[in-house]
């Protein structure tokens, strides 16, 4: 391999006879790269070695380019151009019917023991995962172009901050990683001569979940990804690299990668205080990340930070900072609506991929739930014409936009800071028709690990046939922690002695339902309510009362001014029932035995001190 001097004609010539790759020109026998960085060098050779690709496009991330590799996804129909007029720079990807989702069943973590895998992960020995995808990968990128895409998770130049190369065959990977991450030059500046980078590589093959697996290694910072082309598998610095991978390194390095939107509160007076919460997947994240407070809350604002991932690390304060890795958002498009999040509908109006939502004949989008009433015809994700007859959804139910953070009419103005926000308060947040509060605040950390460690989400008959089964997923991490269970819960209470100033943990359920199956509580802009007693009890200037499995709001506490609640549904939602808390806590030990014999000790006491309490009939 030989490489000239940077941005005069730098030329990395793989081993395969007569080829040689650049930046911009993929025609050009002796183009530049983008680096001299050997390790990259090396690494990208290696891959172009095993999947032959017919070109290699090195991205510099500019703007240019974005036109450029537009022009050519919209030419091979990867892309179709919505209506400019309305929605510049808006494009509709298609997926492969087959292909709409992440997939858990495919996804594996490779660590040399089975055990540090752990019991809620799949796991791969690493020698038969490389073997098996070393096969798969051969030759898969003959007649295709090697995109090589760099970037980083986290605003440039932060401590913070982490670096990946993803090559791969996808020219909508490399169109999204552009949205989703600080991609091209910028994260080979930041390298420099470095080799602590994520190695990424993704092949679609044929699409077919025959040969679709998204393997993790999480000793060799690595990630390979095939068989898939949707976003949750591929665009490897998202659920990959900033969780998976991102979980490990925390462990390894004394930091925590979360599943968890971050966003700012700020009151009249000026003063923003900063949340962190964790909600399962398509919970309504990115709809709390950018929400705006009802009328009552005058003066009250929300900004964003992130809405999905956040990596928090213990400041010299002794306070726990938090960056948002991503710089865009990969949100749910169905029930996205004016009413739900009009933040996100404005975020979305330019520069954005759409996947598998439906078209109108003018070429805007459209999905269930963003209007009441549909259009009369559409086109639906599928491209098939589709008018409220067909009776199909119109959009995929996990159709997605993919958008620029900068776009977010709410973005914190710490979005992009090095050094993050300090965090006052941890939610975590469950899906609850019955037991849980609709704000619990816990007494410690200890047992706010035990609540994050325990929520989770009941079943719908829709689903399972099986009402009320409750799948728990601990801190929203179930399918995200790239290592054991119980080890991931002992570095969350480890993390206890190195925070001096902790934030406080507390527990919501927006979706409490009456006896007769009504909600308890309106939810969207009226959590402001419950956000802003959460607030006031992490500068301790509310009250609460306290039961046995924490503190709640009395009426008085939160403010209900102008709401359609009554007080006697406001008390069924905030009511802690200590009958049911009995079961809950009985049925935890069915939970705390599946993460096995490295559950943290102090995590089972927990459970057992609640349920002594409750037995006891204390409190209440
Ligand atoms: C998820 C997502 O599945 O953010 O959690 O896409
Ligand atoms: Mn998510």
């Amino acid at each position: 391999m030989t490489r000239g001097g940077r941005g005069q004609g730098a030329v990395v010539v793989l081993p395969r006879a007569g080829r040689s790759f650049a930046r911009g020109d993929e025609d050009d026998e002796m183009t530049s790269a983008l680096t001299e960085n050997p390790h990259v060098l090396a690494f990208v050779a290696e891959m172009a070695k095993l999947c032959q690709p017919d070109r290699i496009h090195w991205c510099d991330g500019s703007e240019e380019e974005r036109r450029r590799l537009t022009a050519q996804a919209v030419d091979a129909g990867v892309l179709i151009p919505l209506n400019q007029k309305k929605m510049p720079g808006c494009y509709l990807h298609r997926s492969n019917p087959n292909d709409v989702a992440r997939v858990e069943h495919l996804t594996f973590i490779c660590t040399p023991t089975r055990e540090e895998a752990g019991s809620t992960n799949n796991w791969m020995a690493p020698d038969q995962a490389y073997s098996k995808l070393r096969g798969l990968f051969d030759g898969s990128m003959k007649g295709r172009t090697m995109y090589v895409v760099p970037y980083i998770m986290g605003p440039a130049g932060s401590p913070m901050a982490k670096i990946g190369i993803e090559l791969t065959d996808s020219i909508y990977v490399a169109l999204s990683m552009r949205v989703m991450t600080r991609m091209g030059q910028v994260a080979l500046d930041m390298l420099g001569g470095g080799d602590d980078f994520n190695r990424g590589l993704h092949s679609m093959l044929d699409i077919n979940p025959d040969r679709r697996f998204i393997c993790h290694f999480p000793q060799d910072n690595a990630i390979w990804s095939c068989g898939s082309n949707y976003g949750g598998n591929v665009l490897l610095g998202k659920k990959c690299l900033a969780l998976r991978i991102g979980s490990y390194l925390g462990k390894t390095e004394g930091w925590l990668a979360e599943h968890m939107l971050i966003l700012g509160v700020e009151s009249p007076e000026g003063q923003t205080t900063y949340v962190a919460a964790a909600f399962p997947s398509a919970c309504g994240k990115t709809n709390f990340a950018m929400m705006i407070p009802p009328a009552r809350f005058n003066g009250w604002r929300v900004t964003t930070v992130g809405d999905d991932i956040a990596w928090l690390r213990v400041g010299e304060d002794g306070r726990l900072w938090a960056i948002n890795p991503e710089s865009g958002y990969f949100g749910v498009a169905p029930g996205t609506s004016a009413l739900s999040n009009p933040n996100a509908l404005a975020t979305v109006r330019k520069d954005t991929i759409f996947t598998n939502v439906a078209m109108t004949p003018d070429g805007e989008v459209w999905w269930e739930g963003m209007t009441e009433v549909p259009p009369p015809e559409l086109i639906d994700w599928q491209g098939r014409p589709w008018t409220p007859q067909s009776g199909e959804k119109a959009a995929h139910p996990n159709s997605r936009f993919c958008a620029p953070m900068a776009n977010n009419p709410v973005l914190s103005k710490m979005a992009d800071d090095p050094a993050g926000v300090p965090i006052s308060a941890i939610i975590f947040g469950g899906r609850r028709a019955t037991t849980v509060p609709l704000v619990l605040q816990s007494f410690h950390w200890t047992h706010g690990v035990f609540l994050g460690a325990t929520m989770g989400s009941e079943t719908t008959a829709a689903a399972t046939g099986k009402v009320g089964v409750v799948r728990r997923d601990p801190m929203a991490m179930l399918p995200f922690c790239g290592y054991d269970m119980g080890e991931y819960l002992a570095h969350w209470l480890r993390m206890r002695g190195s925070i001096s100033h902790p934030p406080k943990i507390f527990l919501v359920n927006w979706f409490r339902k009456s006896g007769d199956g009504r909600f308890l509580w309106p939810g969207f802009g009226e959590n402001m309510r419950v956000l802003k007693w959460i607030v006031d009890r992490a500068h301790v200037r509310v009250g609460g009362r306290e039961t046995p499995v924490g503190w709640v709001p009395r009426q008085g506490d939160l403010d209900l001014s102008f709401l359609n609640v009554t007080s006697d549904d406001f008390d069924a939602a905030a009511h802690v029932d200590t009958a049911e808390w009995q079961v809950e806590l009985e049925a935890l030990k069915e939970w705390f035995d599946h993460i096995g014999p490295t559950l943290p000790p102090a995590l089972e006491l927990q459970r057992r001190l609640m349920l002594a309490i409750i037995q006891a009939g204390v409190g209440g």
